[in-house]
C-alpha cells in the first residue's frame, strides 16, 4: 500500500502551497491527513480534487501515519514532533526546532539527499526559506570550485512572516498610497501608517528594514545566524565563513539574496553560468542588456532558484558576485518539505514491495 501522509499546519498559508504542491505533483501517497489545531479543526479543504476535513492535533491523529510534514511554529513542532515519532512516523519538519540539532539531518534534496538516510531520530529538517533558495545556487558552484566564504544580504518578503506579514504590507500600502509627498521627509511614512506594523519592527511600505528575526548575540539576527549555521551543516563545512546581513522589503512573496561567495580555485562569470545551468532546480536568468533579471515578481508561484547577475570579482579572480531568487513559500518552504517527504514515501514504498 502506498504511504500514508500526514500535513501538520494544513490551513496555515505554507499548509495550502503544500496541499496545492501534493495536487499538482506525482501522486505518490495512499491516504493524506489534514491536521491542525484545535482552533482550526474542523475546516473542510480540498487536496487533489477531493475535500478532506481537518482533524485536531492529537496523538491519535497520527495513528497508522507513516511520514508527516510539519508547518507550525518552532514550539508546536517541538512538542508534537517527538510524540509523533512514539507513534513510528517520519517527520519532515519546516520549523527551525531541530535544525541544529547533530542527530537531524537538514535536507536540500537537489544537494544533499544522501543525509536523509541519517535520522535517528526520525525527524528531517527543511531548510529555512532564505538558505534554501540561496543553497540551491551555491551549493553546485562549492562542488566545482570549492567554497571557502559568503557574504550575503537578504531582500526577504512580507510573506516570510506569514499570512499576517502579507495583510500588513497591503494594509500599509493601502494608507501611503496617492499621497505624492509621503516619503520625502522624515517621519511622514510611518505618520501615515501609524502604529499598525503587524510582525515588523518599522513601517514596510515604502521602506526596507534590516531586520528579520529575533536579536541573538552581539548583534546579530536569528534569521542572519541561520543562513551561516545551516550553510555550514548542509554544504558540510562546519568553519565556513559567513557574514549575513537580513532585510525586509516590501514585496509579497519571493526571497532574494545577493551573494558573495570566494572559492579556492579561480573562477569565470561564464565557468559558474555553465555549472549553474546544468544544476537541478536553478534557472539563470542573467542577460541585464535586455533587462533580465531575477526578481521575485517573476520567480513567485515557480518551483526552481532563480540566479543571475553573475559577475567575477573586480579584485579577487576567486571570487563571484550574484543574485538569487526564489519562491520562499515553495522552495523556501512548501515544496522543499513535499519533496523530502516524497523521498521518504519512495523509500518506504521499496521496503514494502
Ligand atoms: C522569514 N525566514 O522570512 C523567515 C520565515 N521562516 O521571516
Amino acid at each position: 500500500a502506498k504511504p500514508t501522509l500526514a500535513v501538520v499546519g494544513a490551513t496555515g498559508s505554507v499548509g495550502s502551497v503544500m496541499l496545492e504542491l501534493l495536487s499538482s505533483r506525482r501522486d505518490v501517497w495512499g491516504e493524506i491527513r489534514l491536521i491542525a489545531s484545535a482552533r482550526s479543526s474542523g475546516k473542510v479543504l480540498t487536496c487533489r480534487g477531493v475535500e478532506l476535513t481537518v482533524q485536531e492535533l492529537t496523538a491519535e491523529a497520527f495513528d497508522g501515519v507513516d511520514v508527516a510534514m510539519f508547518d507550525v511554529p518552532d514550539p508546536v513542532s517541538e512538542q508534537w514532533a517527538p510524540i509523533a515519532n512514539a507513534r513510528g512516523v517520519i517527520v519532515v519538519d519546516n520549523s527551525a526546532a531541530f535544525r541544529m540539532e547533530p542527530d537531524v539531518p537538514i535536507v536540500v534534496p537537489e544537494v544533499n539527499r544522501e543525509v536523509l538516510r541519517y535520522r535517528p531520530r526520525g525527524i528531517v529538517s527543511s531548510a529555512n526559506c532564505t538558505t534554501a533558495a540561496m543553497i540551491m545556487a551555491v551549493a553546485p558552484l562549492h562542488y566545482e570550485f570549492g567554497l571557502r566564504e559568503l557574504v550575503l544580504a537578504s531582500y526577504q518578503s512580507a510573506s516570510g512572516a506569514g499570512q499576517v506579514g502579507v495583510d500588513t504590507l497591503h494594509d500599509q500600502l493601502t494608507k501611503v498610497a496617492g499621497d505624492r509627498l509621503l516619503g520625502s521627509r522624515p517621519g511622514n511614512v510611518r505618520q501615515a501608517v501609524g502604529d499598525d506594523l503587524g510582525p515588523f519592527p518599522a513601517p514596510l511600505a515604502l521602506n526596507v528594514v534590516p531586520w528579520s528575526g529575533q536579536l541573538e548575540a552581539l548583534g546579530w539576527s536569528s534569521e542572519e545566524l541561520k543562513l551561516r549555521n545551516e550553510s555550514r551543516k548542509i554544504l558540510g563545512i562546519p568553519a565556513l565563513k559567513v557574514s549575513a546581513t537580513c532585510v525586509r522589503v516590501p514585496v509579497v512573496t519571493g526571497h532574494s539574496i545577493a551573494v558573495h561567495a570566494v572559492f579556492a580555485a579561480e573562477v569565470t562569470a561564464d565557468g559558474a553560468r555553465q555549472v549553474l545551468r546544468n544544476a537541478p532546480g536553478v534557472i539563470v536568468v542573467d542577460d541585464p542588456e535586455s533587462g533580465e533579471f531575477p526578481m521575485p515578481i517573476d520567480a513567485v508561484g515557480t518551483d526552481p532558484s532563480w540566479v543571475g547577475r553573475i559577475r567575477r570579482a573586480m579584485d579577487d579572480p576567486r571570487a563571484l558576485s550574484f543574485f538569487v531568487t526564489g519562491d520562499n513559500m515553495r522552495k523556501g518552504a512548501g515544496l522543499n518539505t513535499v519533496q523530502i517527504a516524497e523521498l521518504l514515501a519512495a523509500e518506504l514504498t521499496k521496503a514494502r514491495s
